[in-house]
């Protein structure tokens, strides 16, 4: 009996759905792409968000019956599953959640929320916020930085889940966060080069459905 094929709600701008999408790549595991609408504003679509994700956001992975949001959830239920990337033992089980928690408070969430207002914002964004942002995601990107000083991998001896959340947006081109992060954080730098060597990595723009654009302002 053939097995029933992950569908992955997504869109190619969303780097916290790329989390799910390398993830999946990297586990040779076959899935459906299913765009989502995002840039006409689906997510914020009452019926949308009562089929998919009361929350109101991709990444959405559908396995069979199981409908589940959150890409470090996401990770982890593919992780527990397949019984790969998800830590060799206990401790770097609760070290790979820890880093994950952090990646979606501080690392991923204002340098995705920076990238947004600079590139696809309906406005033009306001400086006082962005400067904000900006100096809260650096602040990460230091901890990260010099974690990485004295390791390979977030965690352990190879990647794991923690890896593939935190890198979600560093593989979108430079320009769309005007940041030039390899420049600044070298040993971030350094592990995406890493990364991309991880069989299955791809461009976020390649794996997922829809268009790129330029970055707005
Ligand atoms: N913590 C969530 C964040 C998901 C998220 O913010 N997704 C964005 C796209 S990258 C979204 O759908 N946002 C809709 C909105 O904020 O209205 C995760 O890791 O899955």
């Amino acid at each position: 009996m053939e097995k029933p094929m992950y569908r992955l709600h997504c869109f190619g701008q969303s780097g916290n759905a790329f989390k799910t999408v390398f993830m999946l790549r990297a586990l040779g595991e076959p899935f459906e792409a299913v765009q989502v609408d995002f840039f006409n504003g689906i997510t914020r679509d009452p019926a949308w968000r009562e089929e998919h994700n009361e929350m109101g956001e991709a990444p959405v992975l559908e396995d069979g019956d199981l409908h589940l949001t959150q890409s470090g959830a996401i990770l982890t239920y593919l992780a527990n599953k397949h019984g790969r990337f998800g830590g060799a033992t206990e401790r770097e089980k609760l070290e790979v959640l820890r880093w994950i928690l952090f990646d979606n408070h501080k690392f991923t969430s204002y340098f995705a929320t920076y990238r947004f207002m600079k590139s696809f914002g309906a406005t033009e964004p306001d400086p006082v916020v962005m400067k904000f942002l900006l100096g809260r995601a650096e602040g990460a990107f230091a901890i990260v930085d010099k974690h990485l000083a004295t390791r390979d991998w977030m965690v352990g001896d190879g990647p794991t889940i923690a890896d593939f959340s935190l890198s979600g947006y560093m593989f979108y081109p430079q320009d769309e966060s005007g940041i030039d992060i390899a420049q600044r954080w070298p040993h971030i730098g350094a592990w995406i080069e890493r990364l991309k060597g991880v069989p299955g990595w791809a461009n976020p723009y390649e794996a997922m459905p829809g268009t790129q654009t330029a970055p707005k302002w």
